[in-house]
């Protein structure tokens, strides 16, 4: 197979776009997509400050990596939650990452050395989500990833979900029929901010996802072919994750019919564009947490200072 652009033997074909491209043409194409994407949804300008959520994984380190070429001012954040196999090899590949870019800038947040705790001691000490330690792992990062993007004074915080892990989202929501959580996603998530009867605010950050569009085994392919080294192995709690089986069945319907993953998510954003799901996107109310002034819906302490306080 030939690259469309120069003939010369392609490494990529993408059967959903009928375009093989090779190794140059590739990562150029690539790059070119994450722009055009950036644009399309308003998600930020050169002008802002980026934080990015990496995990030592292909689809974040491939974005961190995409928006420094872009000349965006991107910073890393790694949250090291100490789990066991896994935490200090992704690590690693972070720092070995931004030791080869010397415009990589990151923070990481180290669990037990801020609060004490590893995540599977947390997730044993609070009994949360029958003995998988991810709804508390959830919960963990979205609250540091709200708390760095604020503080560090970012604009907009990027995370590396691609379009499989839309589609996973997507069709287990339909699937449940969670009408709340079908309007509330999106390539971009608003600010929301909380108020308290002293004036007192907090909010949640702008949230961004610039490779929602991508397949996963096209961001593969981008870090394959511009070697980024990422870490291959999955968290070991990830096993039997009803995504994976989701993404299992998504990917026995595109390979029947390709492009099947795609014009369920994108028709979907053209269904929500057109209004279709607004009525249903009402704003929850957020309160700033009595401890750490972070948004909850609840009043009083949020989810996350209660992790520690019992
Ligand atoms: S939630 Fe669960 Fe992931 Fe946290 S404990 Fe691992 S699998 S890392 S995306
Ligand atoms: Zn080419
Ligand atoms: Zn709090």
């Amino acid at each position: 197979m030939k690259c469309r652009k120069c003939n010369r033997p392609a490494v990529f074909n993408m059967r959903r776009h009928k375009l093989a491209l090779c190794e140059v043409h590739y990562p150029e194409w690539f790059v070119a997509q994450t722009q055009r994407a950036i644009e399309k949804y308003h998600m930020f300008s050169p002008d802002d400050r980026v934080l990015v959520a990496v995990s030592g994984g292909k689809d974040s380190l491939a974005l961190w990596d995409v928006l420094l070429r872009l000349g965006y001012q991107a910073n890393g954040l790694y949250i090291d939650l100490g789990i066991d196999g896994y935490s200090a090899a992704s690590r690693e590949k972070v720092e070995q990452f931004a030791a080869q870019r010397p415009d990589a800038r990151f923070t990481i947040v180290d669990l037990k050395a801020e609060y004490g705790e590893r995540l599977p001691e947390v997730a044993r000490r609070v009994h949360r989500g029958r003995g998988k330690p991810c709804s508390v792992c959830g919960l963990i990062k979205r609250h540091v990833m709200n708390r760095v993007t604020r503080d560090g004074g970012y604009d907009v915080l990027a995370t590396g979900h691609n379009l499989d892990d839309e589609v996973a989202v997507l069709f287990g929501n339909v699937l449940h029929w969670q009408t709340g959580y079908i309007a509330r996603q999106a390539p971009v998530l608003e600010a929301s901010v909380a108020r308290s009867e002293t004036g007192h605010s907090g909010g949640l950050a702008r949230k961004v996802k610039p490779f929602c569009r991508f397949y996963e085994r096209e961001t593969a392919a981008y870090t394959l072919i511009t070697g980024i080294n990422y870490i291959y192995a999955e968290c070991p709690h990830a096993v039997g994750a009803t995504s994976l089986r989701y993404k299992g069945i998504l990917n026995q319907m595109e390979e029947e019919s390709p492009g099947t993953k795609s014009q369920f998510y994108l028709g979907f954003l053209r269904a929500r564009k057109e209004g279709f799901f607004c009525e249903r996107a009402e704003e929850v109310e957020l309160h700033p947490c009595s401890n750490c002034g972070q948004p909850t819906s609840v009043p009083g302490m949020c989810a996350f200072c209660r992790l520690w306080k019992t």
